[in-house]
């Protein structure tokens, strides 16, 4: 019975899974423009993480999209698939969930961000412009 409901989920999977893929790809959200340079920067920081992910996962989409509105370069690990990425993200993360966020921090050490929300509100706190700007001219307009 289990093989049956396990084989009928995995069937509902890859029939939708084209159709998900396809509308990620004609939705997909305009990414935030930044000056060069500062794109540079927020690219160099971004080479510290590593989203974990399935293709056709509803809330690893939800991710994607988040990065692709904030212009977030961020390396996109499958671990659909046995391999590397799977084994890694159970061993070292510590469980088999995702989408899950690999953060390398400044003294070298690795954090495993699990759940899409949480996930996205790190990335806006740290990358969107309209919050990590907003302190500023809200000052700016406090003195003004
Ligand atoms: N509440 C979680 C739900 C994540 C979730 O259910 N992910 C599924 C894939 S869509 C998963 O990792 N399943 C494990 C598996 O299929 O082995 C979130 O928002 O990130």
């Amino acid at each position: 019975m289990r093989f049956l409901i396990r084989t009928f989920f995995r069937g509902v999977r890859l029939i939708l899974t084209p159709f998900m893929l396809i509308g990620e790809r004609v939705s997909r959200p305009r990414g935030v423009e930044r000056d060069p340079a500062d794109q540079a920067q927020i690219d160099e920081q971004t080479r510290h993480l590593a989203l974990y992910h399935f293709p056709a996962c509803p809330f690893c989409i939800k991710a994607r999209r988040a990065m692709q509105r904030l212009s977030l370069d961020i390396e996109l690990r499958n671990a659909q698939a046995t391999g590397p990425w799977r084994e890694e993200l159970q061993n070292e993360g510590g469980r088999l969930q995702v989408p899950c966020l690999r953060i390398e921090e400044d003294d070298g050490s690795v954090r495993w961000l699990y759940e899409s929300d949480a996930i996205i509100r790190y990335l806006r706190e740290r990358f969107d412009p309209a919050q990590t700007e907003a302190p500023q001219a809200a000052d700016s307009q406090t003195r003004s």
